[in-house]
């Protein structure tokens, strides 16, 4: 079976599944699981979760994942100023500033240029413990962004590629004891060497169906291995400009500020966020009355994965199994199984730890307390659950 094959026929199970209840979806419903598996509740999340947070906000129950791809009406979704109304048929793409020829492209225009595919998952940067509802995973289809920069012809001075979306709202921006009130577009930036690489993606389906709504309709933003907010929804303009795009959610908004020792002395800095931090989450647990399994997802900026591990209490840390089909997504969310044998009944927590190539190990809540600001809360995440 090749890999497109593969994908079709995940989704045609997921669009299948689309319409249940979550918790009370039969046993066969999950073809992670082996059969006649029961679902141990964990008791550091509440039984059922509120998903709809409102029209235009959803989480993912983690506990109920079960396919490579979130189906589309449950992907979860956020923004800063609500959906904006587009008309696809007088929509257009703008590409402005130090370009050699401004473009003005219609969806036509779009979807005549060559497109390619794109599994990815994010989170959002806000994304944490325990319900880590903000994540998701996609087949993605778009225009790759460099294609419509070398249409637009990039003149040598630009710097900075700005991206904003077609949603704005009022904005104070303070500055020496005084605030301005300012009407601002949702913008993010890309620098040139990024926004000129073959990666990002201007997309304007998941999953094999147009982008809705709540996923940026009709076009938007996607930067592999990157946090939420750079994946510019609504995507109504492109501007290329030498100079630092300072906007409140590039510069201010999504900023994270944590302490690091140099030299023993404690340096506070503040960085931008951008590639995903290595992260792993257990998501659910089950058994067939004698052994257990502990399924989880790990995210992050798409370098390969070393090693996923589990720990049962304060046990030792041990190997899980990467699941293969979505291990071979570079930029796809990765599941991972590991089974639990000998559970003893009484309380337990289980912790998973994810290890990447260059070395980097998934922190534990402790080392990132030096970090103040709540974004980009990856630390491993013990699960607490009683056995009986
Ligand atoms: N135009 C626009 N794009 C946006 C945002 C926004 O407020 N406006 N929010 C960003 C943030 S913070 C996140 S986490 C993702 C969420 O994408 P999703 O709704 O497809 O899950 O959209 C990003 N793109
Ligand atoms: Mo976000």
């Amino acid at each position: 079976m090749t890999k497109q094959t593969t994908r079709r026929e995940m989704l045609k199970e997921s669009i299948a599944l689309a319409g249940l209840g979550v918790l009370g979806l039969p046993e066969w419903a999950f073809p992670v699981l082996a059969q006649e598996q029961a679902v141990v509740p964990f008791t550091d999340m509440p039984e059922t979760l509120t998903l709809a947070r409102s029209p235009e906000r959803r989480i993912i129950d983690v506990r109920t994942i079960n396919e490579a791809f979130t189906p589309n009406d449950q992907f979860f979704t956020t923004q800063h100023y609500g959906h904006p109304e587009i008309d696809t048929a007088t929509y257009r793409l703008r590409v402005s500033g130090l370009v050699d020829q401004p473009l003005a492209l219609s969806l036509a225009d779009l979807h005549s240029m060559s497109s390619r595919e794109l599994v990815f998952g994010f989170e959002c940067s806000g994304n944490r413990g325990p319900v880590n509802g903000l994540s998701s995973n996609g087949l993605w289809r778009g225009v790759p962004l460099r294609a419509v920069l070398e249409r637009a012809g990039v003149q040598s001075e630009a710097r900075e590629f700005v991206f904003f979306g077609a949603d704005h709202g009022e904005e104070e921006v303070d500055f020496r004891g005084g605030t301005y009130t300012v009407d601002q577009q949702y913008g993010r930036s890309l620098e040139r060497d990024q926004a000129l690489s073959d990666e990002p993606l201007l997309a304007y389906s998941l999953n094999d169906e147009p982008l809705t709504t709540h996923q940026g309709s009709p076009l938007r933003l996607l930067v592999p291995g990157w946090y939420g907010a750079p994946n510019v929804k609504w995507l109504s303009e492109i501007h290329v400009q030498e100079d630092q795009y300072l906007g409140k959610w590039q510069a201010r908004s999504y900023r994270t500020l944590k302490g690091e020792m140099v030299n023993g002395e404690m340096k506070w800095k503040e960085t931008a966020i951008s590639k995903m931090r290595l992260k792993s989450f257990v998501a659910r647990v089950t058994t067939d009355g004698s052994r257990h399994n502990v399924f989880g997802v790990v995210l992050n900026d798409g370098t390969p994965i070393q090693s996923v591990e589990v720990r049962i209490d304060d046990g030792p840390w041990q190997a899980a199994t990467l699941d293969p089909e979505t291990a071979s997504e570079k930029y796809g969310w990765k599941f991972f199984n590991y089974k639990w044998d000998n559970a003893t009944p009484g309380e337990h927590t289980v912790t998973s730890r994810v290890t990447d190539v260059k070395g980097n190990v998934q922190p534990t809540a402790e080392e990132l307390e030096p970090k103040l600001t709540f974004l980009e809360a990856n630390a491993q995440l013990p699960r607490t659950l009683v056995i009986g």
